[in-house]
């Protein structure tokens, strides 16, 4: 079937505390909808296909993504799935700012407990709540915008551009009330890059973002590794489709 032939395998893993959204990402990747999700116990699993690159070149790169806990009863269960992952997504809930002061211990586990060349994505989600439109920035440019207006340890006043107080709307949302942002855009972007982390903001209910947190991961782990690093190293993570010229993989 060619619609499920695909050029690479990628395991993910989804981490970051409880409620930020973790396992409805994973339903809006893997079936486009929003549901109320029970919480996670343990670890849950659901796989996509998604594009990298275009025409000639473009690759169907197979997602295969664990959905961990948050809690901390199962953060042991939870580490022993980052071995041999090529993806992370780390996810925080814009409206909580603990959820985002914890992302540095969850990258301290990742960095502990994954291989060293794991692509991280800091994902910032549940923006619909602050706001009624998409982030209008081309989100994958956040960190290149970063780098021309402000250093890390001292954010300029040039790049406010990048603060939630001009990406958000407070324009009621059609009557749905908005939140406060608990963590600027500027602070998530600029935690990111000082960190050597990709960044994106997302909405799991409006589907704001998602794909592109797992399609621009996915860029990064082939950019990263190459395709011919991979058949020769079988990086951690990454399976390549023998038949990939052909296209002939099938899951
Ligand atoms: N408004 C809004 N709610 C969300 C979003 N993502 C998740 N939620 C809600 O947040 C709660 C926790 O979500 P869940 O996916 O179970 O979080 P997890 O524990 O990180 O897996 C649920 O009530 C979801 O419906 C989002 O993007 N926007
Ligand atoms: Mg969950």
């Amino acid at each position: 079937m060619e619609s499920m032939s695909w050029d690479y395998i990628l395991k993910y893993v989804l981490i970051g505390d409880s409620a930020v959204g973790k396992s409805s990402l994973l339903i809006r990747l893997t079936d486009n909808r929003f549901d109320l999700t029970e919480p996670t116990l343990g670890v849950e699993f659901g796989s996509r296909i998604v594009n990298v690159g275009e025409g000639e070149n473009g690759k169907r790169v197979k997602v295969q993504c664990w959905d961990t806990a948050g809690t901390e009863s199962f953060r042991s269960i939870t580490r022993s799935y980052f071995r041999g992952a090529a993806g992370a997504l780390l996810v925080y809930d814009v409206t909580r700012r603990d959820s985002f002061d914890h992302v540095t211990s969850w990258l301290e586990d990742l960095r502990k407990h994954a291989d060293e060349n794991v692509s991280i994505i800091l994902v910032a989600n549940k923006t619909d709540l602050c706001s009624s439109t998409p982030p209008p920035l081309p989100q994958i440019s956040y960190g290149q915008a970063i780098s021309l207006t402000a250093e890390p340890d001292e954010p300029s006043s040039q790049s406010t551009n990048l603060d939630s107080s001009t990406i958000t709307h407070a324009d009621g949302g059609g009557g749905r009330p908005l939140r406060p942002r608990a963590v600027t855009t500027l602070e998530g972007a600029l935690y990111a890059k000082e960190h050597g982390l990709l960044y994106v903001e997302t909405s799991a209910k409006e589907g704001w973002g998602v794909v592109d947190a797992f399609e621009w991961t996915a860029r990064e782990v082939l950019d990263r590794v190459g395709k011919a690093e991979l058949e020769r190293k079988k990086a951690g993570g990454v399976k390549l489709n023998k038949q990939t010229d052909q296209k002939g993989g099938c899951c």
